[in-house]
Parts: structure tokens; sequence; C-alpha cells
């Protein structure tokens, strides 16, 4: 078979039924053999506007189905236009398969300025990158991307990255597939350790929990639920973790809820976090604290705060193993369910007291059903989500993690849509940040990806002309912007556009899009916001 085969063939054996691609000269021997994998059903390509997309929608599809997220784009250029989502999907632990082009094999290196090339391109997107290798001959390419899908699932999980140049893809040889990669190993952590947190943890009178992505990227949350039940211990779950238990649970808390628990808790369980929050906010521990941290990457155990007991393991694997010797330990305890209501209601109506913000985003979670996805960005709207929207289940609330990446929302919710077909996907932009990708609503059209997209219009990078305005004398720059009509801009790509000016329209012009399950931008035009940190004085 050729390059080009072996690599299809392998991806269909690694069940990647998805490609995210962009063509061009150097991939023409990939996406033939896609050409047949397509007809034949196997594989689906969806081939958006600019290679951000083909990554942010990767990142998009993984982290909301646990999936590998593929993407497929020319090198250099190409791939440099998708690296700020490959970073996007390094911060947030997503199992992104990135496969890029070379120039020609004999010429890499050489460095006559062959069209697209860069120098060093392997070591460049190792930054962005947990593995990248290439192949030169198409019987490497099963190997190739064995140990590409296998370096994806060891460990921590972050992107990877394989090349393979164009003669490879075209050149022909006798190639030997591989089977599947197995599921991922879970390590539990080292037993001594564990016993000991189950000793300090059953023993608390007043254990809390932090729990981060890691719970989701690893399916632990019934394993946390259990855990946090058993010891009556609050779990506050960061804005990237959101969802691991449900809102609706006595237990479960956002950050502010979190200020008000941290000072009494004895013992502290910290669970696939960086622990960010408690470890570096003002609010947050003080020197000293008992705490337990739990993470499969042994360089983030300890890193941000000085732990009592730090174990490696998998977030499912280790706490079924910290359930099963807490058992032992573990002292009976009163249920706090009145008491954790009442943080939850104060921590809300605190929440509340930031308008317009919480009204937009109550608008939306009373529309959006149970097991809606629902896309963050940074904008006003996404920061007090990060802090106050409830989540009901896993996997239904995303953000761009520490990388903070402006224009990351609208393009990642087309892969988290492509992904979940059957559910309700909204995402929500400011203008600036939406203008960073909306060349894609052509790719909504297109490919008949039914996501709300809703574009709260103030006129400007609000968060930085807020910033100018307060901090900086309102000596404001570079911060306003002039925009075009959003419904006609939707109309002239073939996707539906209405305008909602209100929270309350907002919530009907939802409904309406919700029925009416087709590409569909929304424009809400705003004035200026204040800003949810101080007044929650939260930094
Ligand atoms: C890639 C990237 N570029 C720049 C920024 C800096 N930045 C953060 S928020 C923001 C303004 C966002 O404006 P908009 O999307 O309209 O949201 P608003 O604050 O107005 O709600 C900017 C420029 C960033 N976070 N990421
Ligand atoms: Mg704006």
């Amino acid at each position: 078979m050729t390059g080009g085969q072996a690599l299809v063939a392998s991806l269909m054996r690694q069940n990647i039924d998805t490609i995210f691609g962009l063509p061009g000269v150097q991939l023409d021997g990939a996406f033939d053999a896609l050409y047949d994998a397509q007809a034949s059903g196997d594989i689906r390509v969806i081939h958006p506007r600019h290679e951000q997309t083909t990554a942010y929608m990767a990142d998009g599809y993984a982290r909301t189905t646990g999936r590998i997220g593929t993407c497929l784009v020319v090198p250099g250029p190409g791939l440099l236009n998708a690296t700020a989502a490959l970073s996007t999907a390094y911060a947030c632990n997503s199992p992104v398969l990135c496969i890029t082009g070379q120039i020609q094999s004999d010429l890499i290196g050489v460095g006559r300025g062959m069209l697209h090339e860069i120098p060093n391109q392997l070591e460049m997107v190792r930054s962005v990158a947990k593995h990248a290798e290439r192949a030169t001959k198409p019987d490497e390419i099963p190997g190739l991307v064995d140990r590409a899908v296998r370096e994806l699932w060891v460990g921590r999980v972050r992107p990877v990255e394989i090349e393979i140049p164009p003669d490879t893809l075209f050149a022909t040889s006798e190639v030997e597939l591989m089977a599947p990669v197995p599921e991922r190993e879970r390590p539990s952590g080292d037993p001594d350790k564990v016993e000991q947190a189950a000793k300090l943890l059953g023993q608390a009178e007043r254990p809390m929990i932090f729990s981060g992505g890691g719970i989701l990227g690893s399916e632990a949350w019934g394993e946390l639920q259990a855990l946090a039940e058993m010891l009556q211990a609050p779990v506050a779950m960061s804005s990237n973790g959101k969802g691991a238990l449900s809102d609706r649970h006595y237990l479960a808390q956002n950050s502010v809820g979190a200020m008000a628990l941290i000072d009494n808790a004895d013992v502290i369980l910290c669970v696939g976090t960086r622990m960010i929050e408690p470890a570096t906010y003002p609010w947050g521990l003080k020197p000293g604290r008992t705490v337990i941290h739990m993470d499969i990457d042994p360089e983030e155990v300890g890193r941000n705060y000085d732990v009592t007991v730090g174990i490696v393991a998998d977030a499912k694997a280790g706490l079924l193993e910290l359930i099963d010797r807490t058992g032992t330990h573990n002292r009976s305890r009163e249920s706090r369910e009145d008491e954790l209501i009442g943080i939850k209601q104060s921590a809300r109506a605190k929440l509340d007291s930031i308008q317009p913000q919480a009204s937009f985003a109550r608008a939306i979670r009373d529309e959006l059903p149970e097991d809606g996805i629902f896309v963050g960005e940074m904008t006003q709207i996404g920061y007090w989500s990060n802090l106050g929207f409830p989540v009901y289940q896993p996997r239904t609330y995303l953000t761009p993690g520490y990388q903070g990446t402006l224009g990351w929302g609208f393009p990642t919710s087309l892969g988290v849509k492509v992904g979940n077909p059957g559910k309700v996907v909204v995402s929500v932009n400011g203008d600036g940040g939406f203008g960073f990708a909306l060349n894609e609503l052509a790719t909504m059209a297109k490919h008949q990806i039914g996501t709300i997209t809703i574009v709260f219009n103030d006129s400007a990078f609000g968060n930085v002309r807020r910033i100018q305005q307060v901090s900086f004398d309102g000596r404001t720059i570079a911060s306003d912007l002039d925009n075009p009509d959003y419904v006609k801009l939707a109309e002239a790509f073939g996707v539906t556009g209405r305008r909602a000016i209100s929270p309350e329209a907002l919530q009907i012009a939802l409904r309406d899009s919700i029925k009416a399950d087709e590409p569909t931008l929304i424009e809400v035009p705003v004035e200026q916001m204040p800003d949810p940190w101080r007044s929650l004085n939260f930094r």
C-alpha cells in the first residue's frame, strides 16, 4: 500500500472515524487515501476554513467524547496556524492527535526554502505536544501511529503530533498493520501513600475535596461521588473540572462556596488538579495545612503547595483504592446537607448580584437541557459561568484552561457538536473572540453543524477596555471594535441569525433555536459589564 493508505488504515485500526483536516499539496497522498475511506463510510472528513479550527474541533470532539480527536494540516504555516489550538488542548489535557505534512524527505534540514518549510518543525511542535515523531517510509507508519496513540494515553493526557513527508505518502511498500492500542494503564498509586491518605481522610472531622479536569479525563466521576458521600466532604470543582459532580448534589460546590469552606476543613484532598485556586489565590490555603494531592503527573504533585501526602495515580484507579482503604478508618459523620445547601445558597446570592452576567447565564442554563454542552470563552458571560454556571453532567462544560485562548470557543463548539450530534451545544462568545474564527460560519453551513453560537456584542475587547478605564485612568487604546450586522452576517453564510436584547429575549431565542435544531447565531447587544472578580473579592 501507499504511505497514505498505511496512514488511513492505521488510524482506522485505532477506531478513529472522524478527521478534521485542511488539504494542501504535501497531504495529497493522505487525502487521496481518505477519499476511499470516506466513500466506504469508514472515516468522515470535515474541512473547516482555517487550520486553527481543525485542531480546535479535534479538541472539542475529544474532550466531550473521551475519544481521540484527530486533525490533519499542511506543514509550516498550516501547523503554526493550528498551534494556538494545540496549546489549548495541552493546557486542558485533551487527547488530540495532530497529523502534519513535511517537505520532501531528502530536503528536510537543507534549508533550500521549499514550500511551507520551517526549520526544526518537530522541535517547534514539542512545546505544545508531549510527543512528536516523523516516518519517512510507508512501513514505518503503523508503528508511528501506534506510538503516538500509546503516548497519548500514558500518564498525563496531552496532544501528540506525527508528520509524514509527501514522497512517503506516495511511496508503496509492504506494510504490516498493527493491533489497536490496548486500554490505557491506570496506576493506582503507592499503597503506603494511599493508606496514609485513607487514614487522614477517615479520621478527619471536616474533610474537603478539590477536583479538577483530571476527574473528567479519567472518567472518575462515580468514584469521586462515592468517596465524597462516604466522607460527607464538599467537592469544590475547578472551572475546567465542572460537571464531575452534579450541581444538584448538596456536596457540589463552586469556587465561591469553596472560599467559605476552606478555612474550616481539617483535611483537604486535591485530585486531578493543579490546585491553582486553593494554592495560589488570596482566599486559599495558608501554609501548613493537611493536604493530600493525587495526580497522574508526578511533576504536578506538590508543585504549587507543599503537600502532606502526594500520590501519583490515575484518578479513577487511585480514588477506587482510596475508597477501599478509607472504609476501615472512616469515622461516622452527620450529614452536612443543611450546612452545605446554605453555603450553596449564599454563594448563589453573591454570584447573582453580578449583573447582567448572572441573568444572561441563568437564561442559558434554564433552556439548555440537562445534558446540553456549554462551551465558554474569554468573555464576560464566560468568566461568570466559570464560577457560577451550574453543570449537571460530566463533560458538558468546556473552558480553554490556563491558556485563556481568546477565539477558542466558537470553533471548538463545532467539534463538540460533531462528536455529540444528539446534544444541544451552545457557545458563548464576545464580539472580539468570535471574530477570530467567524469564517467558520461557512463550516457550520457546509457541514450542517447545528450549534447555537451566542455573540455578546459590546463593540469592544470589553475586558481590556474595562481594565484600561479602571486601572489606566480611561486611557483606552486598541480596545474598541466596529462590528458587522451579525444577523445579516449569519444569513450571508446560510446560518440562521437572531437578535436578543435582554436575558428574557435570549431565553426565548434559545428555545426557538433548540426547537429548530439548525446552525444558528444569536447576537446579544450589551453594554459594558462589571468586573466579576472584584465584587467577589476573588483576586
Ligand atoms: C489569544 C489571545 N489573545 C488576546 C487575549 C487577551 N484578551 C483577553 S480578553 C480580551 C478581550 C475579549 O473581548 P471580547 O471577546 O469581545 O469579550 P468581552 O470582554 O468584550 O466580553 C483580550 C483581547 C487572549 N486572552 N487570548
Ligand atoms: Mg466584546
